[in-house]
């Protein structure tokens, strides 16, 4: 595998430009792998970048982000920046009504932040440019330290329907942001969840996304919660460190590890899994694990295939998050 997945994911263009392609390994285990076996990673920061995002009604009567006219989808696209990065965003409202992009986690002047409040919004056919930074951690003045800005960030309309973007939130106005350090191990896949009221990216009951991987493929999960209600984000088969990247940096790393994680809106977090490993192929579950929630549908299947194709366990007509459903529910 080389860095070109990584290259294709950063929306913001001419990443493929990311000179020094760094072969800093993260893994300083004494049985690291071999240079030729390690994962991609991220290369350095500090690059300006641009990119183009319309603010879209869709055919279903939803709202989406979208970095091309009539291509908008529920969540919006993957935004991907290294520390050092600067990101100026064209942003355009094709809504008849105002609209914003405000973000979670990362730097911006208050004319970025995207609120009617302080006049950063889109007027209906209007424009603006938001800009976005980011920053290495490092040590203040005062000698304590500042965090960098690395991390599973989220972003989202902060204007339709009320002055917190309730209406446009709900819509599915809202979508993934993912700041890694230079050094960070790339996926070879990357799925985005999102919890947002009863739903699983804003789709009915019972027709949450199917994740779809290789057994051995680096998956990673970028998770993202809205709406009304708390939620537990649980897998089945697979786990990961419950810190910043979901990976453990050494054998005495003191991370849990966790396969299940509550959650509540506005929150974010990711991490990555190696498909199948130790449990081998198969339809494995994930699914909200508040049991009403996950009865009423907030459950779709991970589907990590053989080599050859086939996944054990897998009925595509009888999908396991459909079945326990019961008569009661939508109570929401
Ligand atoms: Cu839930």
């Amino acid at each position: 595998m080389d860095r070109r997945s990584f290259n294709r994911r950063l929306l913001a263009g001419s990443a493929a430009a990311a000179a020094g392609a760094t072969s800093l390994s993260l893994t300083a285990a004494p049985d690291a792998a071999s240079a030729e076996n390690s994962p991609p990673t991220a290369p350095a920061g500090g690059r300006v970048r641009h990119m183009t995002l319309y603010a879209e009604r869709l055919p279903d009567g939803q709202l989406g982000y979208g970095v091309e006219k009539g291509k908008a989808s529920i969540p919006g696209p993957v935004i991907e920046l290294v520390e050092g990065d600067t990101l100026h965003i064209e942003f355009e409202n094709t809504l008849d009504v105002p609209v914003s992009l405000h973000v979670h986690g990362v730097d911006f002047d208050v004319a970025s932040d995207g609120t009617r409040m302080n006049r950063s919004h889109v007027e209906p056919g209007g424009t603006r440019t938001y800009t976005w930074r980011t920053h290495s951690p490092g040590r203040r003045e005062d000698g304590t330290w500042r965090p960098g800005s690395a991390g599973y960030w989220h972003y989202h309309d902060h204007v339709v329907g009320t002055d917190h973007g309730t209406g446009g939130i709900r819509k599915g106005l809202y979508g993934p942001l993912v700041v890694r350090r230079q050094g960070d191990i790339l996926p070879d896949k990357q799925f985005t969840i999102v919890f947002n009221d009863m739903t699983v990216n804003n789709r009915p009951g019972h027709q949450s996304p199917e994740l779809r991987a290789t057994v051995g493929e680096r998956v990673e999960i970028v998770m993202i919660t809205h709406g009304e209600y708390y939620h537990t984000f649980h897998m089945h088969g697979h786990r990961w460190a419950d810190n910043r990247t979901g990976l453990l940096t050494g054998p005495d790393d003191p991370s849990r590890i966790i396969d299940n994680k509550i959650t509540g809106p506005a929150d974010s977090f990711g991490f990555q899994i190696i498909a199948g490993e130790h449990v081998g192929a198969g339809a494995w579950m994930y699914h909200c694990h508040v049991q009403s929630h996950s009865d009423m549908g907030m459950a779709g299947l991970f589907l990590v295939a053989k080599p050859d194709g086939t996944i054990p366990g897998y009925e595509p007509h009888h999908p396991a998050a459909g079945r326990s459903a019961g008569p009661e529910g939508h109570a929401h």
